[in-house]
């Protein structure tokens, strides 16, 4: 039954039907179905799917705004219930989607699992240029930089950020991640380090603070 519930959520994501996306997230979580499961086998297939079609001119910029939408409202209901994981402080991240670039749903899900793995996140938000990142690292004394980009022009940018953080001496970690990094690219531009997903995006924020990551268990 709960197979289907999945099905339809993915469904509600690529219709762009919010309501019906808000109203099976909810029936999700009474089944006490976690978070973290609703987002990997309901939400993230959908916006797959969306990204395909956007990908073979199936579907335009209209229709991806509002499966985008759909997906955010969810992600508004799971947000604090992923923070509820027994937090420890781990350290600050700030975070950001390059100068140029305005996608942010990839960007705010690893934000998400940062913060419910304990980690304090200062979101910059889309768009950020290279002088909002460094304000924020030394005002916030943070730990790690996390940089994302979804554009293959927007993501020489992360370059210039991470140049800027070398030239002026910050002691501060860099990952990047988004659909077209690759760790080669991250190495070609100078980062700590690259991770292909928000899970993976926790491991490397960890071991970049010198936190053990345990394997085989659920972020
Ligand atoms: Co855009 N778009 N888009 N788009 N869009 C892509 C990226 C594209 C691949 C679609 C395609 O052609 N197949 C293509 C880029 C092609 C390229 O550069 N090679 C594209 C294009 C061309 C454009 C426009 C130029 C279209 C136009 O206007 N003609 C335009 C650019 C606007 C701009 O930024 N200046 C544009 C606009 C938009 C919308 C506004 C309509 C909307 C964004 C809405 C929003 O984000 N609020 C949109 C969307 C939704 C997409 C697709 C369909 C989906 C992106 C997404 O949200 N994926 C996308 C196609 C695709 O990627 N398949 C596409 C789901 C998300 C969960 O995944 O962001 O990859 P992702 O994040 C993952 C990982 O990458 C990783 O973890 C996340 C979770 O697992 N990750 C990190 C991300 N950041 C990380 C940071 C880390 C670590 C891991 O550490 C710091």
């Amino acid at each position: 039954m709960t197979e289907e519930i999945f099905k339809e959520l993915s469904q509600a994501v690529i219709d762009g039907n919010k309501d019906k996306s808000i109203e099976l997230t909810n029936k999700l979580l009474e089944l006490g179905i976690d978070a973290k499961t609703i987002l990997d086998f309901g939400l993230l297939p959908g916006m797959d799917v969306v990204g395909i079609r956007f990908r073979d001119n199936i579907i335009f910029v209209p229709q991806v705004l509002i499966s985008a939408r759909a997906m955010k409202s969810s992600l508004a209901i799971l947000e604090p219930l992923l923070s509820k994981a027994d937090l420890k402080g781990s350290g600050t991240i700030i975070m950001g989607t390059v100068k140029g670039d305005i996608h942010d749903i990839g960007k705010n899900i690893v934000s998400m699992m940062l913060r419910s793995s304990g980690f304090t996140v200062i979101d910059l938000g889309i768009d950020t240029k290279v002088e909002k990142f460094i304000d924020a690292i030394k005002k916030e004394n943070a730990d790690i930089v996390g940089m994302s980009a979804l554009l293959t022009t927007t993501m020489g940018y992360m370059k210039v950020v991470i140049d800027k953080i070398k030239e002026e001496g910050i002691l501060v970690k860099t990952m990047v991640g988004g659909a077209p990094i690759s760790k080669a690219f991250a190495s070609e531009v100078g980062a700590d380090g690259y991770a292909k997903n928000a899970t993976d995006a926790v491991k490397l924020a960890k071991q970049l603070i010198g936190i053990e990551v345990k394997e085989n268990k659920i972020e």
